[in-house]
């Protein structure tokens, strides 16, 4: 579990310096506005940005000591174990998050996700991913085998990434195959 909470890190500080701060946040929304395909400075990528810098401010800001501005990895993977062993907060804090990349990836507000949605966000948030890898997480991740993600299976993702203990979740596929099985 602190492998896969690390390499999450490592995707979301975007600026490589080790910390997850507001600027992080800022980076991961422009770049997935760009992988949706809107221009930089047009009100898309502006509702986008608004988006995840929500997260930073409601999600992290709040548990920062006073003063401090960023989270380092090891601060970050302890709080996330932690976060873990209580399900009503994960629950709580993992699916706000969830729904705020819902509302990211469903382009066409059908309310689920298809899979060319799918790979369009992933690839925006995870560069490195290949289009295979993508195709196996979604089959994965659509439990039902639907041929779309509904919200709670996009949900259900995103909180068992970060939350589950358990290595056979599907939603340790999140972000491609799980970094223990490479
Ligand atoms: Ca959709
Ligand atoms: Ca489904």
């Amino acid at each position: 579990m602190t492998a896969k909470i690390e390499y999450g890190f490592d995707h979301l500080d975007t600026t490589g310096d080790g910390r997850l701060g507001e600027h992080d946040h800022i980076q991961m929304g422009k770049r997935a506005a760009t992988g949706l395909g809107h221009a930089p400075g047009s009100p898309e990528e502006g509702r986008i940005v608004a988006a995840y810098t929500a997260i930073w401010n409601d999600l992290h800001r709040p548990h920062l000591p006073a003063g401090q501005e960023d989270i380092d990895k090891a601060t970050f993977v302890a709080s996330s174990k932690t976060l873990a062993q209580d399900p009503d907060a994960a629950d709580a804090v993992l699916g706000a998050l969830a729904r705020t990349y819902l509302s990211i990836a469903d382009v066409d507000g059908s309310g689920d996700v298809s899979a060319e949605e799918f790979a369009v966000f992933l690839r925006s948030h995870f560069p490195g991913l290949n289009p295979n890898d993508i195709d196996k997480a979604f089959t994965y991740l659509d439990r039902d085998g639907s041929g779309r993600l509904s919200a709670e299976e996009f949900v259900a993702a995103v909180v068992e990434y970060w939350s589950s203990a358990d290595i056979n979740a599907p939603g340790n596929w999140w972000m491609g195959q799980p970094i223990y099985e490479r």
